[in-house]
């Protein structure tokens, strides 16, 4: 076994080098075609992204200003680099409250006040970018959802009026951020505004359930997309290619995260990403991969024979991993924990990986399932942690995996799950699982 595999890895050695030498043009012409299609979205990108209707942003930000005691809070977007190459990110608990997407703003609220901060017109900035919206604009009121829209040259000048009414500052807790505002107000104490924020964000609303499910359903396309080109003798980077591609064809921003593709030695890796390896027949590969629709992520995983057909071997794992997967989804209720002492999801899926299969030294495999079972998923695919149980609204991913280096087995199972009132509902339900579905999917 141990020689076998020593010889297996020369070869391997040699194909890798191989790889990287050819690695290079191929990406170059897979990503030429990306890049092809990401120009050719940007220019359709006129239409505006679906998005929570104003109401809703003010709503959020009413939530947080009844939080605020007697405090006032700052925070500040994203602002827009020297020289962007890529698209402009909003700062996501700025967008959370603002829904706005234009870099350099700024938002200070009062337990009885809002007020939006936006960059003065910049004729050279907007050569570049297009028409930008400022406070000296008739309908910045209109466009924005703010009553009170100012300069952001105002901003130090209003939070010197607003701390003349209150005396705490909630910031985000970076220390550059805090540390300025210390020194500004020294004499005031500064509270991390993080934790308020985070508990509104774990209760998703409609609006939000509905652009998760987009992003699952376009997903699910990129995964069924992706299972169409796998086959020996493929480069990971090449199914990569097809879920982005699949991403932005269904209308969306793009991943949610970088995609990874992981065959044979590189499945048990949690993270891999760089792709770049050549599948072979018999092998497993793990493809973790999901897109970012109209500001939400989702979070799809799923493990694949490469050739079409399971070993018994790696049927007898898989179908592990799923027994757990299902374990932990028929437990997800509100009251539940994710993770943490006691009776947890983790825990269940973790019990009954230990109760079914063996390692190759009779020892249960339970210690092969290194991670919890899951996280929220929300703006960000790995959105604020919950620090009770689950509630009904929240959105999380179940996702059991089991990683045995020595046996190069890598799999891991992961489905986007709703907690309802009473139960869950798993929104990546149409992506199948079971293996003889996946098995008779990989083979066409
Ligand atoms: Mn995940």
């Amino acid at each position: 076994m141990r020689n076998s595999r020593k010889t297996d890895c020369g070869a391997k050695q040699f194909l890798a080098r191989l790889v990287v030498r050819a690695a290079p043009f191929a990406l170059l012409i897979d990503w030429h075609l990306i890049r092809l299609s990401i120009l050719f979205l940007l220019a359709a990108a006129a239409v505006p992204a679906a998005k929570a209707p104003p109401d809703e942003f003010r709503a959020r930000r009413t939530a947080l200003r009844k939080l605020l005691d007697d405090g006032v809070f700052l925070l500040k977007g994203e602002a827009e680099g020297y020289d962007p190459l890529f698209r402009f990110a909003q700062e996501r608990n700025f967008y959370y409250l603002t829904g706005w997407t234009e870099p350099g703003a700024a938002l200070l609220l009062t337990p009885t006040d809002e007020i939006l901060f936006l960059p003065r017109h910049d004729q050279r900035a907007e050569r570049y970018h297009g028409k930008r919206v400022s406070a000296e604009d008739a309908d910045a009121h209109a466009v924005t959802g703010f009553d009170k829209v100012l300069p952001i040259e105002k901003l130090e000048s209003a939070l010197d009026a607003a701390l003349a009414e209150h005396s705490r500052i909630y910031a985000p807790w970076t220390e550059t951020y805090t540390g300025q505002l210390r020194g500004r107000y020294p004499f005031r104490d500064v509270a991390d505004a993080t934790p308020l924020i985070a508990q509104l964000r774990l209760k998703k609303s409609p609006s939000e359930i509905a652009a998760i499910e987009h992003a699952t359903d376009v997903s699910i396309q990129a995964h069924r997309a992706a299972w169409k080109r796998l086959s020996a003798g493929r480069f990971e980077y090449q199914i990569a290619a097809t879920l982005l591609d699949a991403f932005l064809d269904g209308g969306c921003e793009g991943p949610a995260y970088s995609p990874i593709v992981g065959s044979g030695p590189n499945g048990p890796i949690l993270h891999y990403m760089s792709n770049q390896r050549r599948m072979d027949r018999g092998e497993l590969v793990v493809i973790d991969a999901a897109a970012q629709c109209d500001e939400y992520a989702s979070d799809i995983t799923r493990t694949l024979p490469v050739g079409g057909k399971f070993t018994p071997r790696q049927r007898e794992v898989y179908q592990v991993v799923l027994g757990a997967q299902k374990a932990a989804i028929a437990a997800v209720q509100p009251g539940a924990w994710l993770g943490g002492p006691g009776q947890s999801l983790t825990k269940i899926a973790r019990d009954y990986i230990d109760a079914h299969g063996k390692d190759q030294h009779g020892e249960p495999l339970g210690k092969y399932f290194i991670h919890d079972i899951g996280h929220q998923v929300g703006l960000r695919v790995h959105d604020p942690a919950a620090s009770g149980p689950l509630e009904a609204g929240m959105v999380i991913t179940i996702e059991p995996g089991v990683y045995i280096s020595e046996e190069q087995i890598g799999i891991r199972i992961e489905d986007v799950v709703l907690v309802t009132a009473n139960g869950a509902k798993v929104l990546s339900a149409a992506l199948p699982k079971e293996p003889d579905e996946i098995e008779e999917a990989v083979s066409k």
